[in-house]
């Protein structure tokens, strides 16, 4: 097992979509043990692999209070199932220190891969609902900051760029 780096916001490469898993083999099964422990230690609830600078469609979530419950989601894919939106305060192990109100879908069904490579299904609400979406946003190129106000985000971009030269020094 592996703690991997985490991109942080502006880092260009967060904005590459993400390819399809072709085949769920070991190095994918190894990716996805390094991802559970990256996202551990940070500690969070979630990541995507675009995150670690790793461009394929793998995500993993635990949004239990003693981490007993790890997600896998390969290749996922959201419907959304009923018109109400939800609000949840959101942050990201790629934008560190900052939580800003995001407003989503409240009730979705995913489809995805799981780390033997079997189709499973699920239709979650709540953090979970949450959770999903943004990091199938992560797999897709965006952020949590592209759904708040334009000042806020560029507020946010200029903090932690004065905190990345600072770390550079
Ligand atoms: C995404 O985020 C998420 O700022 C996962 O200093 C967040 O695990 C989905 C974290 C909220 C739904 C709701 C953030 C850790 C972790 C920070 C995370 C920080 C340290 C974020
Ligand atoms: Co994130």
């Amino acid at each position: 097992m592996a703690l991997l780096p985490i991109l942080e916001f502006p880092d260009p490469r967060l904005r590459t979509v993400a390819k399809p898993v072709t085949e769920v083999d070991d190095n994918i099964r190894r990716l996805i043990d390094d991802m559970f422990e990256t996202m551990y230690h940070a500690p969070g609830i979630g990541l995507a692999a675009s995150q670690i600078n790793v461009h394929k469609r793998v995500v993993v979530i635990d949004v239990s209070e003693d981490k007993s419950q790890p997600l896998v989601f390969i290749n996922p894919e959201i419907d959304v199932l009923d018109a109400e939106l939800n609000e949840y305060d959101e942050g990201c192990l790629s934008v560190p220190g900052f939580y800003e109100t995001v407003v989503r879908p409240g009730h979705i069904r995913v489809k995805a891969l799981d780390a033997t490579g079997k189709a499973f299904e699920m239709e979650p609400q709540g953090l979970l609902a949450v959770c999903i979406q943004h990091e199938l946003d992560h797999l897709n190129g965006k952020l949590f900051v592209d759904h708040i106000s334009p000042f806020k985000r560029t507020r946010i971009r200029a903090k932690l760029e004065k905190k990345h030269k600072a770390e550079a020094r």
